[in-house]
């Protein structure tokens, strides 16, 4: 994937290197089997997770269950089903029968009946039933508006809401401006983007940066760093050396891509590190770095094979993109933050909190008052007492 082959071009290693990694890691699928089943990790940040996901079918399953349940805001099963999901991510073999499951971490009682269900019927009934559920259904619709969350989807469905004409037809619903974009750009945004358009728009993201700050750093971060060949934004952390002035770096890149014709869409929120008690000890506050969510013109031409990946006729489409701007020494925590994967960083999170009795966070990594400090990622895994995970290992 992307993320695999430009970090190894960044950070100068020899392709070679990786190449030899893969084959260990062939080499250790070809020895685990099922036989091997109760030495699976009870932590995503212990397993090695690649974007080869061999039980795809229970996965996705799972993953509706998942999605529910954050749709409608209940945690305890969304956290539950989050786990077992990404522990089946990370099996080496394909699940065929049920011999062996109840020795998996975080596989309890109702995923082990949906896997029978899937292995017999090759469906799940519950998960059936979520899908044809009307509240499910227009919430994941509305909730796939950029800058529409469960709360105003949830507001929007009890209104009695149930497609987008209505929304945009109710004069009393207010749409702020990332929702107005949302609507606007919609069928670009929703379409997701592919690993080509990502490099596309790391180029352009990387020439605009090197006009405006020659030198800062721009890396790939997100789920293309992990390797991923489909994801519905590009994430880049911005950088430099000279202290504080990464607070100035956003405003230069964003008036250079206006310059440019290509600003659809910004929102930028300054940096309010100076003003917060760090760590946070909640993984979905933000981080208070300066960052920005934008929505960016990427031409056709720019994309390798760009024939199809733009509408065609109109030579451009919409993409959304995400900066962040940490100082240079909390580089390495927003590069472990923002790699991901969601459910890879919780994990991260708790091992550190449980295991270690140590707080982490896209800051900072503390044991009791004493701040770690990390120039590299390798440093906070050394840091935590565990084995380094490639980005593209961290599909959890
Ligand atoms: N992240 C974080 N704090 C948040 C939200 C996300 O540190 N409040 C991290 C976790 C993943 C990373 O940032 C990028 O987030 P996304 O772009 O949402 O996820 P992704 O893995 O890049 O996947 P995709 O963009 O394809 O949905
Ligand atoms: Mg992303």
């Amino acid at each position: 994937g992307i993320g695999w082959f430009t970090e190894s071009m960044k950070e100068g290693r020899p392709v070679a290197v990786e190449t030899r990694h893969l084959i260990q890691v062939r080499y250790s699928l070809m020895r685990t089997g099922p036989a091997q089943q109760s030495t699976v990790c009870p932590y995503a940040c212990q397993r090695r997770t690649t974007t080869a996901n061999k039980n795809k079918r229970f996965t996705d399953a799972l993953e509706v269950l998942v999605e529910y349940h954050e749709l409608t805001e209940i945690e305890g099963p969304r956290v539950a089903y989050s786990r077992a999901a990404s522990v089946l991510k990370s099996l080496p073999w394909t699940i065929e029968s049920m011999g062996g499951t109840e020795a998996l971490p975080c596989v309890g009682e109702k995923t082990r009946t949906l896997i029978q269900e899937i292995l017999q019927y090759g469906r799940s009934f519950e998960v059936e039933k979520i899908l044809a559920d009307e509240r499910y259904q227009t919430l994941k619709l509305f909730t796939s508006v950029f800058g529409v969350g469960p709360k105003t989807a949830d507001k929007w469905y009890r209104r009695g809401l149930r497609s987008f004409s209505q929304i945009l037809a109710d004069p009393d619903v207010q749409l702020n401006r990332m929702q107005q974009n949302g609507f606007l750009h919609y069928t670009d945004l929703s379409r997701g983007l592919s690993a080509a358009e990502a490099r596309a728009v790391e180029a352009v993201v990387g020439e605009t940066v090197r006009t405006v700050a020659p030198n800062a750093r721009v890396v790939l971060t997100g789920g293309f760093r992990r390797g991923k060949e489909f994801g519905h934004d590009v994430d880049f952390i911005v950088t430099t050396a000279e202290p504080g002035r990464e607070n100035s770096l956003l405003p230069l890149i964003m008036g250079r891509l206006e310059e440019q014709g290509l600003l659809l869409f910004q929102a930028h929120h300054p940096s309010t590190l100076a003003l917060k008690k760090i760590p946070c000890r909640r993984f979905e506050a933000m981080d208070y770095y300066s960052k920005c969510f934008l929505i960016l013109k990427l031409e056709g031409s720019r994309v390798q094979g760009g024939g199809q990946a733009v509408p065609a006729g109109r030579g451009w489409r919409a993409v959304r993109v995400d900066l962040v701007a940490p100082p240079i020494e909390r580089f390495a925590f927003t590069q472990l933050g923002w790699t991901g994967s969601k459910q890879f960083e919780r994990d991260l999170r708790r091992f550190a909190r449980v295991e270690r009795n140590m707080l982490l966070d896209n800051h900072a990594l503390f044991d009791k008052a004493k701040f770690l400090a990390a120039v590299t990622e390798k440093d906070i895994f050394a840091h935590l007492g565990l084995e380094y995970m490639e980005p593209w290992q961290r599909n959890a």
